[in-house]
């Protein structure tokens, strides 16, 4: 049995370190180099696999995403269609995403970039805050993401809810599912944060329409948008304008289509925007090659897989 790496645009050399580290038994192959006899691999991970690569191998039994999404796999279209894909749900992964919304609900929340320019140009002006219970925080994608963001925030005194396909029972945060509530959840958010996966359904999501129906009773008067989802999931041109028309106070972006995002874009010198670059949670190689290492030592054992990809919504 051998496990094979199709990561072309990753750095290998890191990954194939942590995985003989975590997993010193483990028989590791690299494509395209690397991969030796295609018959003994019967697991692989990948991200952005070039088509055909995974359909080349006749004996694989899983398929592994290195990150939450799963998305860069699902590009190729040649995927055989009898191969499971697991996904990663891993505190480490978690923990890193809430740090970040965390941190970017409280940038917007205490206006830490008009300090910052205010720090710039010497200017001492304690202008007046608001507290967290003001500020209503509305977060799209209650998966293990979502709902860990939607917690913390909520510990913090912000006023929480969630939007899903189906319904979630969290203690303090409010709950909306569906498309038939997706109108009331946005009247009640004056900061939309996206933690979607890519799929058809919310590709374009939050786009100028959306951004009209969120609330405008917030403390500034005019929403915000936060997207750690992926790029696909907002309209730069909608956001640029809806920034411009003061429809919208302020964007954080960590996702774009096309990343790297192009350095002509507006949206990276654009005042009201703050640009990471896909950067919110980071997958840490040896934390994520030990839990696919276990995923594998399980599969092998015949216990059921973990975080298994429903083919059929896409996530
Ligand atoms: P999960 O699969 O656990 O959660 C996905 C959530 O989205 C679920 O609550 C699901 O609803 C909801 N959802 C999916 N489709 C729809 C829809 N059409 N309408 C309403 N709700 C919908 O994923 P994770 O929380 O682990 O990860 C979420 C995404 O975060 C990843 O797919 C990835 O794109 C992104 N990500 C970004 C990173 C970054 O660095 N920027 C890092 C890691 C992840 P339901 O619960 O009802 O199924
Ligand atoms: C992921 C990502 O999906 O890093 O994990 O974007």
């Amino acid at each position: 049995m051998a496990f094979l790496f199709i990561l072309p645009t990753w750095p290998i050399d890191v990954w194939t370190a942590a995985m003989r580290k975590v997993a010193p038994d483990l028989d590791v192959r690299v494509w395209p180099d690397r991969i030796g006899n295609v018959e003994d691999i019967e697991y692989c991970a990948a991200w952005l696999p070039p088509p055909g690569v995974v359909k080349s191998l006749p004996n694989l039994k899983v398929i592994m995403s290195l990150g939450a999404g799963v998305d860069a796999i699902l590009k190729d279209p040649t995927l055989p269609g009898n191969v499971p894909i697991v996904r990663v749900n891993d505190p480490d992964l978690t923990g890193r995403m809430t740090e970040y919304i965390v941190l970017h609900v409280l940038m917007h929340h205490r206006q830490q970039r008009r300090l910052d320019e205010n720090q710039r140009k010497k200017i001492w002006d304690s202008f007046p805050t608001h507290a967290a219970r003001d500020l209503s925080v509305g977060i799209m994608g209650m998966g293990v993401m979502g709902a860990d963001s939607a917690v913390r925030l909520r510990d913090l005194g912000f006023r929480v809810a969630g939007w899903s396909r189906s319904p979630k029972t969290i203690p303090g945060v409010e709950s909306f599912a569906g498309e038939a509530e997706f109108d009331a959840f946005l009247a009640r958010t004056d900061v939309l944060i996206s933690l979607l996966p890519a799929t058809p359904d919310t590709d374009g999501i939050i786009n100028r329409g959306t951004i009209a129906k969120l609330s405008r009773n917030g403390p500034f008067g005019a929403p915000i948008v936060i997207n750690a989802g992926r790029g696909r999931q907002h309209v730069a041109e909608d956001i640029l304008a809806a920034l411009d028309s003061g429809e919208l106070h302020a964007a954080t972006l960590d996702v774009f289509t096309p990343e790297p995002l192009p350095p002509e874009s507006p949206l990276w010198t654009h005042p009201k925007v703050t640009i990471t670059p896909h950067c919110a949670a980071d997958s840490d190689p040896e934390t994520i090659c030990a839990y696919v290492a276990g995923n594998i030592r399980k599969h092998q054992s015949g216990e059921a897989l973990d975080n298994l990809v429903d083919m059929s919504r896409g996530y």
